[in-house]
């Protein structure tokens, strides 16, 4: 396969309902969208870095900056034998996880499109439904909280989680279980926690959640290995998470119980895999994560999904979540019973809508 050449696109979208964390509250979304040209069919991959460097290192023009400077440079008009020669190619540069599975995960794509088989299929997939729950923002009050998870289970969906931070935990966990004492229910904090707060987060056994996700800071596994020994609530590890060194870590110094893998943090669907394979290995289930993606992130963690060990409901949701229209048709939907039926098309299964994506689009770029 012969990589010709990469176009870049900045789109803006404006979610449907503005989005709350520990660390920022978004409202629209500054998406970078790779095309990339394999032996004359296209690939597509999205970038998932936020706007700021508030979750992780990159933001959206970082990502663009490496991509455009280093990794474009690295892959133009390369021979490879598979999308999975793509990480080795892109090795000198450190870190940038995002920009790399931007590009990574489009050649995918074209990978699956070129051999006429559906993405999932190439990587190793079995599940042809995969399971769904939703990751709800912080709210500014109980009952608008206890709607939306009424709400949302009403759609289908499996389990609920909710953000959590400082002050924002307990009041809410209390009336959830009030409203709805049966659910499965997990927390994420995105690292607001200290190792102080351990009393704190102790409390919170007592609402019987499935996990507790990324309380402590983004690169302390030390941190949470001592509060993993001090609950009986497992913890979930997200921002800690970008290699798989750090997951051979984590795994065994008892960090965590259970993986959030989201494709941009560790670098695309070749180190997805992997440490999906060391997780299963060890007996660690893994669920996918989610970064408010626009159909094309969607659709490509719709097909990591598939691998047999993302045994637990991922944050992957209908695109209506997230938008009035999605750059994708079909656009993604959730069946009654909260899962994604997988589809059979070539690549990722679902045809970027072109004359959408150029309505939105911002600036872009032809890299040949
Ligand atoms: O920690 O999982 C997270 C969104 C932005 C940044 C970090 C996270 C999230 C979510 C949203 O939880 C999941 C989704 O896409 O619905
Ligand atoms: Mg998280």
């Amino acid at each position: 396969m012969r990589i010709q050449s990469l176009t870049l696109r900045e789109v803006h979208l404006k979610l449907v309902t503005p989005f709350e964390t520990s660390f920022e509250r978004t409202i629209e979304r500054r998406i970078i969208l790779a095309e990339v040209q394999v032996d004359g069919v296209s690939g597509w991959g999205e970038c998932t870095a936020g706007e700021t460097p508030f979750y992780s290192p990159e933001d959206t023009d970082t990502c663009w900056h490496i991509l455009k400077k280093y990794l474009w440079p690295m892959l133009r008009g390369r021979e490879v034998n598979s999308a999975a020669d793509i990480w080795d190619l892109l090795d000198q540069v450190r870190g940038h996880n995002m920009a790399k599975a931007t590009v990574e995960t489009a050649v995918w794509d074209a990978e699956a499109k070129l051999k006429r088989i559906p993405l999932w299929k190439l990587i190793g997939g079995e599940r042809t439904e995969i399971p769904c729950g939703v990751s709800i923002g912080i709210k500014d009050s109980l009952d608008e909280l206890s709607s939306t998870v009424k709400k949302e289970l009403a759609a289908g969906y499996q389990r609920i989680k909710i953000k959590i931070k400082p002050g924002k935990e307990i009041p809410q966990l209390q009336r959830l279980r009030q409203d709805f004492p049966n659910i499965k229910l997990m927390v994420d904090a995105n690292s607001a926690y200290r190792l102080e707060d351990l009393p704190l987060l102790k409390q919170l056994d007592a609402y019987y959640l499935m996990m507790i996700e990324q309380p402590l800071g983004w690169d302390d596994l030390f941190g949470h290995l001592a509060i993993q020994k001090q609950l009986h609530t497992p913890i979930c590890l997200d921002e800690c998470i970008h290699t798989y060194e750090q997951a051979e870590a984590a795994i065994s110094l008892g960090a965590c119980k259970i993986i959030n893998i989201k494709l941009g943090r560790v670098g695309g669907l070749l180190q997805a895999k992997r440490i999906h394979d060391l997780c299963q290995r060890h007996g660690v289930p893994v669920w996918c994560g989610g970064m408010l993606e626009s159909g094309i992130g969607r659709a490509q963690n719709i097909a990591m999904s598939t691998l047999a060990n993302f045994s637990l409901p991922g944050d992957v949701t209908a695109s209506s979540r997230y938008w009035h229209e999605d750059v994708i048709t079909p656009e993604v939907t959730v069946t009654p019973q909260g899962t994604i039926r997988v589809l059979d098309a070539p690549g990722i299964g679902f045809a970027p809508r072109l004359d959408r994506i150029s309505s939105i689009t911002v600036r872009q770029d032809h890299l040949t």
